[in-house]
């Protein structure tokens, strides 16, 4: 009874536009959790430090306050807030660990309302945030809905190439010793498939991004479960004596419950009840791993765009009605470099998205680019060289040693294999400042980030 009246409640907040389902994703390390983390300690903080001048509600002081609520939906984990806190809190301070699956947690922010029509019904409002926390790689299976098993192993084999042709060789193997045609031996399938998924595994930690399935990486619950113990095969044109209980037929039959019971169903119980998105992107990594991983990097960014795209007859319409009218795409981690690189830093990620970009706004969906910082683990200034004062960065290693330094120009535009060879990209990993408990944690353009994502609802 409870929870149908908390529903009902949320639906009437909704309607008053006092409720508000933000979506955060990205790919793996993009940086999710710390965002998150920050987000929450921030609103937390707001009423009591001037920490968001860029947040207009917060630079107004109209936020009265925010409060942590206990979500609505008990379904998904919640996301570990305090724990995250804790690690970033510790001596020496720490990042949080990596997250696996979806998880959400629920503010309640307080404000003086600006806007005439709810002024009279009160001077003071409640908007009711949930932020969902999920692993980007979910969004690279969309296009999968498209294709039939034949299809998709044919787009799997064509990408097949450089240090993917090398990281599959194991898989390939064993692979090759099957006969689709015969009778499907489970352990067989399960032994295949789990040499698949090493493969990309090892494709992730080669620094590439484009991996299908994305749950095959990132599984959540779904861990171990037959659904995903499927794999692409070459040759298929070939097995025409496969019958109903062959290996083919168990492979295709996977692939389809793939495509229902976990693609169409995130689509369904999630992604449809975002109103917001932030794609948290970090372009830095790839800069610094080379052109190959660089290049992957931006076509897994447009497979992702692909779920922004609800054309009339979009695949997705066919699924659900969107919500999304709002995406933001924020690069991450800006405290590794100079403010001067600031401005490079997001054209860059303007171009890496670019092409998608237009059919989106197209559909009317407002999207715009960031670069952000939502823990700052550096400090920024001058040194003198003997060429004059240059700007720089200031941190602590991981290891704990104190660094200054350059890192280098970020390319405004997407560069040429030759920028690898000419000049290397020189990002560090630093530990994350230490903070007063008392105090927000130091961040840049969170607000901005806020301002754009929520600033509306905060009128
Ligand atoms: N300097 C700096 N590093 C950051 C920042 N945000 C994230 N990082 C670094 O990026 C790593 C990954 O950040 P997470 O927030 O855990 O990323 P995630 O997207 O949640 O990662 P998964 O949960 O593994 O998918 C951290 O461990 C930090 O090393 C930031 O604002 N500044
Ligand atoms: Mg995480």
């Amino acid at each position: 009874m409870k929870r149908i009246r908390q529903e009902v409640n949320d639906l009437i907040n909704r309607g008053l536009d006092a409720h508000v389902r933000l979506a955060v994703t990205g790919l793996s390390r993009a940086g999710k959790t710390a965002f998150i983390t920050s987000l929450v300690n921030q609103l937390l903080h707001t009423s009591t430090h001037d920490n968001l001048p860029l947040l207009a509600a917060a630079r107004d002081k109209r936020i009265i306050g925010a409060k942590r609520v206990p979500q609505t939906n008990l379904m998904v984990p919640r996301f570990g807030y305090d724990e995250a806190m804790a690690q970033l809190q510790s001596m020496p301070p720490e990042w949080p660990v990596p997250t696996r699956d979806v998880s959400e947690i629920r503010l309640a922010i307080k404000y003086k309302t600006k806007k005439r029509t709810k002024k009279l019904l009160s001077s003071t409002s409640t908007l009711y945030l949930d932020i969902i926390d999920y692993p980007g790689e979910w969004l690279l299976d969309l296009p999968m809905l498209e294709l039939d098993f034949a299809a998709w192993s044919a787009q799997q084999f064509n990408a097949m190439h450089g240090i993917r042709a090398e990281l599959a060789k194991p898989w390939l193997e064993e692979l090759d010793k099957l006969d689709l045609n015969e009778e499907a031996n489970e352990k067989t399938l399960a032994h295949i498939a789990s040499l698949y998924t090493d493969y990309l595994h090892k494709c992730k930690e080669s620094g590439l991004h484009w991996v299908q399935p994305g749950r095959f990486v990132l599984p959540g619950e779904l861990e171990g479960a037959p659904v995903l113990q499927f794999f692409p095969c070459r040759n298929i044109e070939a097995a025409t004596k496969a019958g109903k209980h062959s290996v083919l037929s168990l492979l295709k039959k996977r692939y389809e419950e793939y495509q229902n019971k976990v693609i169409k169903a995130f689509y369904k119980h999630h992604f449809s009840t975002f109103d917001r998105q932030i794609v948290l992107v970090d372009c830095l990594s790839p800069l610094n791993d080379g052109h190959e991983s660089f290049m992957d990097m931006r076509s897994a960014l447009e497979q992702i765009m692909h779920s922004f795209r609800y054309g009339r007859n979009g695949l997705l319409k066919r699924i659900f009605s969107p919500k999304i009218d709002k995406v933001l795409f924020a690069a991450t981690k800006a405290d590794h470099i100079t403010p001067d690189q600031y401005g490079n830093l997001v054209s860059l990620l303007q171009q890496m998205i670019h092409p998608a970009w237009q059919s989106a706004a197209y559909e009317n969906i407002e999207m715009s680019c960031i670069s952000m910082a939502s823990v700052r683990a550096t400090k920024s200034g001058h040194i003198d060289t003997s060429e004059g004062r240059v700007p720089a960065i200031q941190g602590l290693t991981e290891a704990g040693e104190s660094l200054t330094l350059y890192p280098g120009e970020v390319p405004n535009k997407l560069p040429n294999p030759d920028f690898w060879q000419k000049s290397r990209f020189d990002f560090t990993s630093f530990r994350p400042a230490s903070m007063n408990h008392d105090e927000p944690c130091q961040h840049i353009r969170v607000d901005k980030a806020l301002d754009t994502l929520i600033g509306d609802k905060l009128q």
